[in-house]
């Protein structure tokens, strides 16, 4: 298949871009190098020392892998290019991670909202036209969110994969089932921008009658795979710094340079893991599973375990004698939730959950020990804060 990988120079992007490369498929990557420039507008970068987009693809081709395209292209501003791109690549499948992903820098002030916003809605809504005006049969895969179902409000119950059937109480008494895309609840202005492409997906897919896999993914943790191993140039991003640095990698990490875990509160945040090796997989999985035509929006929660951050971080001290830091939650989110995940439809597709417990915790620490020397220590607090209260709270009394 000639499969187009927006946002393939990314965390999830890379390694899943040289993946559907292996297996076979005709790859073009399509990025606007925007997160390789908010590292430097932030003066942070990656804890591993990533190449350039053009290195690692000659990397992929010196080793072996077949030649994978690169264009620079912004998706949310550049509608005439991505349409052109469309025509000319006639591709099978989209697979769509161009997206701003980091929830503390979306909620780092109006600039970073509003950039959030015009990028992620902006760049789903012309994909979607795009592919209208091409009259191309194109499947999108796209990287959503768990958080789209929000973390307070479960009850104990098992969140399904993207639909709920509701039964609905009419003035006379009786009843009616409905399917409805289950509610959302999200808990930044990132998380936001994920409902909205719920929202676009579901209107093309019934107006259009476009195809497409919706993942909802959790937090992924780990760095490389076995490909992007094969040689130093393929390494993969690893992100710490307190905006783009996701809570698991982050542990790792902090325990690899002996700074005290960073647990938000009382790290009673309930939340949902994948390996990247996994969401490589799922990708994979889900473009050689396209929805039929005319199906509506499939849905699939990609993850594979639940844990509380404090677990985590008791689990992590566990393996390496880390120390605990209780801070002030920067965030606005409940103290404590629960988060119990129907995940079948992955895994009936063929996905053998890799977890926490197959020793690549330790392969996490080793690769922050290896590079321990390129972290800046003052970059690890989180100090984007949700609301005007929290910033005020977080400041040093003087
Ligand atoms: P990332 O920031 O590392 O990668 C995103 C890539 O998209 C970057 O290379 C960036 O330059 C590119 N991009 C952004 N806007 C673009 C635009 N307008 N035009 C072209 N390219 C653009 O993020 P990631 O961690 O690889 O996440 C990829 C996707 O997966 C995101 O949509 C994210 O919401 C989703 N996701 C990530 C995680 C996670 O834990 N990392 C978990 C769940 C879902
Ligand atoms: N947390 C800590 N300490 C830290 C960092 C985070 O306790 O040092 C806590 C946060 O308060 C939060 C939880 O850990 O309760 C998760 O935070 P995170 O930064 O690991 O994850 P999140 O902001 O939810 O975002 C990440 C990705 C995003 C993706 C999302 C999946 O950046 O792209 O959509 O995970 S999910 O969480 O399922 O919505």
């Amino acid at each position: 298949m000639k499969v187009l990988v927006l946002g393939g120079d990314g965390f999830c992007g890379w390694p899943c871009a040289v993946n559907l490369s292996d297996a076979g498929h005709d790859v073009v990557i399509v990025d606007n190098l925007s997160r390789r420039k908010i590292d430097i507008d932030l003066g942070v970068e990656s804890l591993t020392p990533i190449a350039t987009i053009h290195d690692r693809l000659r990397a992929w081709e010196e080793t072996g892998g077949r030649p994978i395209h690169f264009v620079a292209l912004d998706i949310a501003q550049d509608y005439d290019l991505l349409l052109g791109l469309l025509r000319s690549e006639r591709p099978s499948a989209v697979v769509h991670f161009a997206e701003q992903r980091a929830a503390p820098y979306s909620m780092k002030s109006s600039a970073t909202k509003r950039y959030t916003v015009d990028n992620n809605v902006n760049g789903t809504h012309n994909l979607l036209c795009a592919i209208v005006e091409s009259g191309l049969d194109i499947h999108i895969v796209h990287l959503g969110t768990m958080g789209v179902y929000g973390y307070g409000s479960h009850r104990g119950a098992t969140i399904p994969e993207g639909y709920l059937t509701v039964e609905v109480p009419q003035p006379d008494g009786s009843r009616f089932q409905e399917k409805i895309l289950h509610p959302t609840d999200p808990g930044s202005v990132y998380h936001m921008t994920k409902t909205l492409d719920q929202l676009l997906f579901f209107y093309y897919n019934k107006n259009d009658s476009i195809r497409v896999t919706d993942l909802h993914q959790g937090i992924v943790w780990g760095t490389n795979t076995d490909l992007t191993d094969r040689d130093p140039r393929l390494v993969n991003r690893f992100d710490y710094d307190g905006d783009y640095g996701t809570v698991l990698n982050r542990f790792l990490m902090q325990a690899a340079i002996g700074y005290p875990l960073t647990v938000h509160g009382t790290g009673g945040q309930t939340r949902a893991f994948i390996h990247i090796r996994d969401s490589v997989k799922c990708v994979e999985l889900a473009i050689n599973n396209p929805p039929a035509a005319g199906e509506k929006v499939r849905i699939y929660n990609q993850m594979t375990e639940s844990h509380k951050v404090k677990d985590l971080a008791e689990k992590v001290a566990a393996v390496t004698g880390a120390k605990l830091n209780h801070l002030p939650n920067p965030r606005k989110e409940a103290i404590e939730n629960d988060l119990i995940v129907d995940n079948r439809c992955l895994i009936e597709l063929g996905l053998k959950p890799t977890t926490l417990d197959e020793g690549l915790l330790g392969e996490v620490v080793d690769v922050a020990r290896r590079w321990a020397d390129r972290c800046d220590r003052s970059r690890i607090p989180c100090v984007s804060t949700w609301t005007h209260s929290q910033a005020a709270a977080l400041q040093p009394v003087i």
